[in-house]
């Protein structure tokens, strides 16, 4: 493997905060990149709401979008964020930005290291608290993402499903795709919105959204104990 290629070489290392102003909280900073299974921040464990999504769907945009700032790397190129990102807000709770799943042209070395670090995340002992589950807002549903929300509810890990990139999708074609969407994502837990980190539209709901799951999952205290994890192999 080259410099180039090296997933360490190309992660940003830990940083300080940064003032944000954003629905989630007054301060972000990157607290840990973690390229080992099992790797997390140290000391006591903070509720955490976890960014879920296939390569390229918009996770860093939309996590940066959402706290206002610019701390995730975003990319053309799939398969950019190659550790799970532990960001630290308010010191009151975590944002963990995942590497994508279902990007076929990624190495098959790569595409099991993030499968194994996910699915350690999503079954180990500690597990996130929420799940931001994004869908490309432009596709038909997806069946690796179908899995992942399979995952999610026999989990038992509230999950919001956000539809990414809506201000790509003609109006023509919005409400086809939100049904679409609605049919297999959506329920009374679980809702569906579509969101754009572009235009910012329905960000501020869909802050709320996961700021009340964390406060919820804060009083009710840990996440029931996981099932099996999801397949991460690539429909
Ligand atoms: N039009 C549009 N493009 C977007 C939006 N969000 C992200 N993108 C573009 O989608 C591409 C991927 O964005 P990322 O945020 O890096 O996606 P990711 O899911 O974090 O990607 P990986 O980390 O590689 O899995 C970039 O070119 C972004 O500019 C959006 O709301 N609208
Ligand atoms: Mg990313």
């Amino acid at each position: 493997m080259t410099r180039k290629e090296n997933p360490v070489s190309r992660t940003p290392k830990a940083a300080r905060a940064v003032a944000v102003k954003s629905p989630l909280g007054k301060s972000v900073r990157l607290e840990l990149p973690a390229h080992r299974a099992g790797e997390r921040p140290r000391g006591l464990p903070l509720p955490s709401v976890v960014v879920l999504g296939r390569s390229n769907v918009g996770k860093s945009s939309l996590l940066n979008a959402v706290l206002s700032t610019k701390v995730a790397r975003v990319s053309q190129t799939p398969g950019r964020t190659q550790a799970i990102h532990w960001y630290r807000v308010d010191d009151a709770f975590h944002v963990i930005d995942c590497p994508g799943y279902g990007y076929a042209k990624t190495a098959r070395e790569s595409r099991e290291r993030f499968s194994g670090l996910i699915e350690e995340l999503l079954t180990g002992e500690r597990r996130p608290d929420v799940a931001l589950l994004l869908v490309d807002g432009r596709l038909e549903p997806q069946e690796s993402d179908r899995s992942m929300a399979l995952f999610l509810r026999n989990a038992g890990v509230p999950t919001v499903v956000a539809a990414t990139k809506w201000d790509a999708v003609k109006s023509s074609q919005r409400f086809r795709h939100l049904r679409d969407l609605a049919v297999v994502f959506e329920d009374s837990e679980r809702p569906l919105l579509p969101v754009s980190s572009e235009t910012g539209e329905n960000l501020p709901t869909l802050g709320r959204l996961l700021k009340d799951r964390l406060i919820g999952r804060t009083r009710e205290g840990a996440a029931p104990a996981a099932p099996q994890g999801p397949s991460q192999k690539e429909s």
